[in-house]
């Protein structure tokens, strides 16, 4: 064994099946309850809130436990009306020009179009970096491992925290998003990775009526 791995005693409470199986159906129950939301009220969000579900992110696996990843949590309404108004300008060239038909084809069910004013209505929005690799003081590079997999799976937990507290949220990603890293002042080894208004759903939101896939649609069992 190398001399770097050091291992430390884990001792997770044992939960007996009867009570593992009353987890995971509750945990369905709240999952599948969860939408994405485009439409927010402006009630304020607690910064502790913010805070705490950054660091259930924090605890996704990671590529070699390197944790690229970097959350901005953006609550000033000035540089809230600055990232809309650029991802308004790219998200106007893509459904006018960008977008073949096939893809606006696909997102016509989701009444999506350029104007994204989930941007200022939200009290946050949490930009997620990727962060490609560390700089190192001696201005070398340490190379991260497994990157997209790592933040998405960071993205993952993000919403499903925000969502278990009773917040909505909503992946966005404006393309191209460079703009974001020089707005958050961010360093050149980590990339905008997508963009999350964060808040609670406003009182009348509404969202496309949509199905998720069966049981047997998305899995296969293979038992004795
Ligand atoms: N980025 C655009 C378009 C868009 C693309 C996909 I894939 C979606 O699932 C939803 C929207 C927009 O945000 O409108």
């Amino acid at each position: 064994m190398p001399e770097s791995f050091k291992p430390v005693p884990y001792r997770p409470e044992r939960v007996p099946v009867d009570q593992v199986r009353e987890r995971i159906e509750k945990e369905y129950e709240i999952a599948n309850a969860r939408r994405t939301v485009r439409q927010f009220s402006c009630d304020p969000v607690p910064r502790d809130v913010i805070e705490k579900a950054i660091l259930v992110a924090g605890t996704a696996p990671s590529g070699a436990h390197r944790q690229p990843w970097h959350f901005a949590a953006i609550g000033d309404p000035e540089m809230k009306r600055k990232i809309r108004t650029a991802t308004e300008v790219e998200e106007r060239a893509f459904y006018d020009d960008r977008a073949p038909d096939e893809w606006l084809e696909a997102l016509a069910p989701l009444g999506t179009d350029f104007r994204k004013e989930h941007i200022t209505a939200a009290p946050w929005v949490i930009v997620v970096f990727r962060r490609d690799y560390d700089l190192l003081p001696d201005g070398g590079r340490l190379k991260n491992y497994y990157m997209t997999e790592s933040v998405g799976i960071a993205v993952g937990f993000l919403i499903q925290a925000l969502h278990h507290a009773g917040l909505a949220t909503l992946t966005h990603t404006p393309a191209p998003m460079t703009f974001l890293r020089d707005l958050c002042g961010r360093p050149i080894n980590e990339k905008p990775f997508v963009l999350m208004p964060v808040g609670y759903p406003h009182p009348d939101c509404m969202v496309p009526d949509l199905g998720r896939k069966s049981l047997a649609e998305i899995s296969s069992f293979f038992t004795e």
